[in-house]
């Protein structure tokens, strides 16, 4: 399994503010309210899509911001929404929450939607406001606040076929011309240290290709890196075994292959009993002797056998094919369970409690439904506020707050506004 990890931050539109808004009318010198509702801040919502395999996008930007709902205007005109911002990531992607450590969504099938963070809701304007006592409210509800996160995308892939082999056979030369991978290639031992990933497209189906680096005598003893690349190849499902059957290295092909599954069978009884296909590379230095031998050997311990010169792709595809009847042999694997509680704020048991206290300077009153109306209040406008002060009332806090020496000219501070409580 590689893991592809991306950290974005990412911020839904504010809700526009709802309008106070009178109507003008000839000879009526004060029409009734008519200031509309503000726009929903769009939403920012991640969309699974099977045609993207990894997360590399996000390296690149990483700041991700839905539009503003829009204001509220006069004649009862709604604020238009904000537009959502859908980002699309690969089907597997495992959300958190950073904030949290929390797993907030696993995103399994082509086309799932998860909202990561929702818009603010649009505020009221203040036609809505008016009843029978209150004929001209001068007043009107604030948009809802942006909701901001940062968050990490995960991505577990499963790298279906292995690329084994010797080092400098072609195993990064294959990946090249089978996928969009783009590996370093070169004439020396340990040019790949670390696998590379690729995405072999096939009769409308895809299966990730990984080239692993190059194994010597002794890697199931802990030779170079032997026994870290063996336990990559022990996650692929289909061992494509790539021999450089031309020995321009001076090595016999047949003894190279032995050797190479002599590795794999000291490493783990399961690595030896993977599906192996044999790719006989190098075949334009290769001499007819060398590839009938090696093919004699092969096809008769039951393998099947193929030669190809990579660089020219000649014989590749037979390969890829050959490996895809592999992988659809095999039975379907058991699918990753993330399991989430996915909790909103309603949900929260603590979400309606409110805590009044003195901190040695001011008084203080704080909660998380607060928070939430703290956030919708037009502290420009005296109704407004008092909708909020008439909450802390309801829900007891000032009375505690008087029960501990709050007088007349003291300070309450309610999150970043401070007010100066006056008796009634
Ligand atoms: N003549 C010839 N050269 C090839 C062929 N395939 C690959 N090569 C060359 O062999 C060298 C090694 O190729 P790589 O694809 O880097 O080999 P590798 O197996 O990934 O090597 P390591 O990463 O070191 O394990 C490069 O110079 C390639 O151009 C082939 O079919 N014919
Ligand atoms: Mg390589």
């Amino acid at each position: 399994m590689f893991v592809d990890k991306a950290q974005i931050f990412i911020k839904s539109g504010k809700g526009g503010n709802g309008a106070v808004s009178f109507r003008r009318e000839p000879f009526v010198p004060q029409g009734g309210p008519d200031g509309g509702n503000g726009g929903k801040g769009g939403d920012v919502i991640l969309l699974a899509d099977r045609n993207l395999r990894t997360l590399m996008d996000f390296r690149y930007k990483r700041k991700y911001e839905a539009q503003p709902g829009e204001d509220g205007r006069g004649r009862q005109q709604f604020g238009k929404d904000g537009e959502d911002l859908i980002i699309k990531v690969p089907v597997g992607t495992v959300v958190k929450d950073l904030g949290s450590g929390a797993y907030i969504c696993d995103l399994k099938e082509d086309g799932q939607r998860f909202v990561a963070a929702r818009g603010g809701k649009g505020g009221k304007g203040n036609v809505l406001f008016k009843n029978s006592v209150r004929q001209a409210p001068n007043f009107a509800e604030a948009g809802g606040a942006a909701r901001e996160k940062t968050i990490e995308l995960e991505l577990k892939l499963i790298a279906d076929v292995g690329l084994v082999g010797y080092p400098n056979v072609g195993k990064s030369t294959f990946l090249s011309v089978s996928t969009s991978a783009n590996p370093k290639i070169a004439n020396y031992h340990f040019t790949t240290i670390t696998p590379n990933l690729g995405v072999v497209q096939l009769y409308d189906d895809s299966f990730v290709l990984a080239d692993i680096p190059g194994l010597i005598e002794g890697a199931s003893e802990g030779a170079g890196l032997g026994l870290d690349f063996l336990k990559h190849i022990e996650r692929t499902k289909v061992i494509i075994h790539v021999v450089d059957v031309s020995g321009s290295e001076g090595r016999d092909p047949i003894e190279d292959f032995e050797k190479i599954n002599a590795e794999l069978a000291g490493y783990s009884a399961k690595l030896a009993e993977k599906p192996q296909i044999v790719a006989a590379n190098k075949i334009d230095m290769a001499s007819d002797e060398n590839i009938d031998a090696l093919r004699s050997y092969v096809e008769a311990k039951g393998l099947r056998f193929f030669t190809m010169c990579a660089p020219i792709h000649e014989g590749v595809d037979d390969i890829l094919k050959a490996a895809y009847e592999e992988l659809k042999k095999l039975p379907a694997e058991e699918e990753l369970i993330v399991t989430y509680e996915p909790t909103t704020e309603e949900e929260d048991p603590d979400y309606r409690d409110i805590k009044a206290y003195f901190d040695g300077e001011k008084y203080v009153v704080e909660g998380k439904q607060l928070k939430k109306i703290f956030d919708s209040t037009n502290f420009n406008d005296a109704g407004s506020l008092r909708y909020l002060y008439n909450y802390m009332l309801k829900k007891g806090a000032i009375d505690q707050l008087i029960e501990l020496g709050l007088e007349e000219g003291d300070i309450i501070s309610v999150f970043d506004y401070e007010f100066e409580y006056i008796e009634e």
